[in-house]
């Protein structure tokens, strides 16, 4: 089944937006051969290349402006949302290409993508969808408008074709952690112990779209936590937290800060960074239980 008919029961201009949204992926994906890959570097005709990830930025800003759906944007490469004259009241939050510094090393990288009624320095938990797309060895498309978390594939006639439907994320021992172990605070420190204690095995890529993927495949955990002179941790609660949060927790996960829901947290600013644990729900309980001691 194609991605457009999935969506045939779908909100007709939500799906439209899906839609939209796969096919800037698509022109993204086309952009690692057709721009060979290269960042802010001459590629092998000596032409000197935009960087992939501010291209992939340019090239969903255009088409989402476009579409005529979308009134507010923000983007982890832009300063500020931006505001459309647009028919359409979506709120979109995207990360162009999460993981980008590692497209030098040819790991998976992804596109990241929140989805709103109205502005989107609100609350996760108002989210009416939330996708990604992975490019790895395949390139994939999940979603979820809150019916399940649904996964295609991305077939060789340009089709986003279904994989796996009603996608729950299983029981697993793999931890993907965040952050220097020497800077641990005391109760991310236990219970990463306690994990380890417990056999789970560590699988960190350093691109978190494709270690969540990973996570919700085969269950576990993935953290970047707050750690000494950085409590907030590293990763963003518009573009990354929240959208990722949304999807496993759609597919029966959790998403913490570490003391409590993700996805509740009101945002104050655009940029704003937050502890993230994301993944199955006992090992959530376990880090809101070893953070509420201290
Ligand atoms: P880039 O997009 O700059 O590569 O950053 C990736 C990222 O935001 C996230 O995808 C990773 O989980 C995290 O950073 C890795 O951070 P460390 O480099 O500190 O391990």
């Amino acid at each position: 089944m194609r991605l457009e008919e999935h969506l045939s029961g779908c909100e007709p201009d939500l799906a439209k937006l899906i839609l939209k949204i796969a096919d800037s992926c698509k022109t993204i994906k086309s952009g690692f051969m057709s721009r060979q890959s290269c960042s802010d570097t001459e590629n092998v005709y000596g032409e000197r290349q935009m960087a992939l990830d501010k291209w992939a930025d340019e090239v969903l800003i255009a088409d989402l402006k476009a579409s005529g759906l979308v009134k507010y944007l923000a983007s982890e490469e832009q300063p500020e949302i931006l505001e459309f004259d647009s028919a359409g009241n979506f709120g979109v939050t995207m990360d162009p290409l999460d993981g980008s510094s590692l497209i030098g090393v040819n790991l998976a990288v992804g596109t990241i993508i929140g989805i709103y009624r109205g502005n989107v320095l609100a609350p996760g938990n108002t989210m009416v969808g939330a996708m990604y797309v992975l490019y790895g060895p395949l390139t994939t498309l999940t979603y979820t408008v809150k019916k399940g978390v649904h996964e295609f594939v991305l077939d060789a006639s340009g089709d986003f074709v279904l994989q796996k439907e009603n996608i729950r994320i299983p029981d697993g021992k793999i931890f993907a952690p965040g952050a220097l172990r020497k800077e641990y605070l005391p109760g991310h420190l236990k219970w990463i112990e306690a994990l380890e204690a417990d056999g789970y095995k560590i699988r960190f890529s350093g691109s978190f779209v494709a270690d969540v993927h990973q996570i919700l495949h085969k269950g576990g955990v993935f953290t970047y936590p707050g750690y000494q002179g950085n409590e907030n941790g590293k990763l963003r609660l518009l573009f990354e937290a929240n959208p990722m949060g949304f999807i496993i927790i759609q597919a029966g996960g959790a998403a913490s800060h570490g003391m409590g829901d993700i996805l509740e947290v009101i945002p104050v600013k655009v940029s704003q960074r937050i502890p993230i644990y994301i993944g199955g729900i006992k090992e959530i309980d376990l880090i809101e239980k070893f953070t509420m001691e201290g």
